[in-house]
């Protein structure tokens, strides 16, 4: 019997040696491994040797095995990666190498350093209803602030988001309290537009609720996102700012990187670019998604992605962004 089974094991280490290709491989397998291999065969004899030789063959039978395995996956291995690197010289090397988008490139940034801080990614439908848009975050039907984000409806009465605050909602009434969630997305706007302002643009919405959370809490979470996006010191003031579905709320600016904050198209000649409006939200826009405003708080916050793309890669003409032109967009420098 030893010597039957040695020569099973030269001889399969033989052809898996002399293989050439994949099928090859698996051809000496089936041969070798196979149910109605020899050695398959052999093993099905132990039943009817001696305790003594049961002792001796079922632990042999078993190492071949594992053996003979094991020196055809490395084979195989080999054979693979010898596919990998199979280079096609035929193919054409001057192919212009796409990048992401500048947008895509702050998105991800902005949302790497949040979940290190412990938000989670949530997102919501660019086609949404008036009650998440509006309604919900305390701006009724009749409320002056939806002048302010004029919109395009749908013919069912939906409409395109003006901003990404919807999803403070969604999430309060999917998650409820407490929780830390941010959510980047597209929003529209009927605006006209110019250096600054696009009709369709991207915001980042973050949310915070738990006990005991107070505007320092706010501000500290605002630094320490600015700080880790722009790597270096760029001044930023925090000016009271109204929104209904916060209280009291503010206007986070940052000074012009375009023009270095002396005064330019971009900025309106303020010096300064609205970037990250904020604040604590209101007790109604808790209760509404049934959070106790007497046990919770938090604080809510929508960053201007577009605005922040532009800041960051000194483009200080919003409209090239969207304009799909790849030889105004590979003249920023990004990696
Ligand atoms: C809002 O949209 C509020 N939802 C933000 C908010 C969230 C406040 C949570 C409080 C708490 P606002 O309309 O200011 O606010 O827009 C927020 C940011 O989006 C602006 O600072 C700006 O950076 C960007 N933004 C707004 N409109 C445009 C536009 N037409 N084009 C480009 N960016 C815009």
């Amino acid at each position: 019997m030893k010597e039957k089974l040695k020569k099973i094991v030269a001889d399969a280490i033989k052809e898996v040696n002399s293989a050439l290709k994949e099928a090859d491989v698996l051809n000496v397998k089936s041969k070798f491994l196979g149910k109605k291999s020899e050695l398959s065969l052999l093993m099905k004899d132990i039943k009817n040797m001696s305790v003594e030789d049961k002792k001796i063959y079922g632990p042999l039978f078993n190492k071949i095995k594992t053996d003979l395995e094991l020196k055809i996956n490395e084979k195989l291995e080999e054979i693979q990666s010898k596919i990998d690197i199979h280079l096609d010289e035929t193919l054409p090397t001057d192919e212009e190498i796409g990048s992401l988008h500048p947008i895509s490139i702050v998105a991800k940034d902005v949302t790497d350093i949040l979940k290190r801080m412990g938000f989670t990614i949530v997102n919501g439908p660019e086609m949404e209803k008036e009650y998440y848009n509006f309604e919900a975050l305390n701006i009724p039907k009749t409320h002056p602030a939806r002048d302010m984000q004029d919109t395009y409806w749908l013919s069912n009465n939906d409409l395109l988001r003006t901003h990404t605050s919807p999803n403070q909602v969604r999430a309060m009434q999917k998650f409820n309290a407490p929780l830390r969630i941010c959510a980047p997305g597209r929003c529209f706007r009927n605006e006209d537009m110019d250096h600054s302002h696009e009709t369709t643009f991207f915001q980042l919405e973050g949310m915070v609720i738990d006990k005991n959370v107070s505007i320092s809490n706010l501000i500290y979470v605002m630094e320490g996102m600015l700080k880790e996006i722009f790597k270096s010191d760029v001044k930023v003031r925090l000016r009271p700012g109204f929104f209904p579905f916060v209280e009291p709320g503010f206007e986070l600016d940052c000074s012009c990187l375009i023009c270095g904050g002396k005064g330019c198209s971009t900025c309106k000649n303020s010096g300064w670019i609205e970037l990250c409006p904020c604040g604590m939200i209101h007790p109604n826009v808790l209760k509404e998604s049934n959070i106790d405003p007497e046990i919770y708080s938090g604080f809510a916050f929508g960053l201007g992605l577009t605005r922040l793309a532009m800041m960051k890669y000194k483009i200080s003409d919003i409209r090239i962004l969207n304009s799909g032109d790849l030889r105004k967009l590979s003249e920023f420098n990004i990696e």
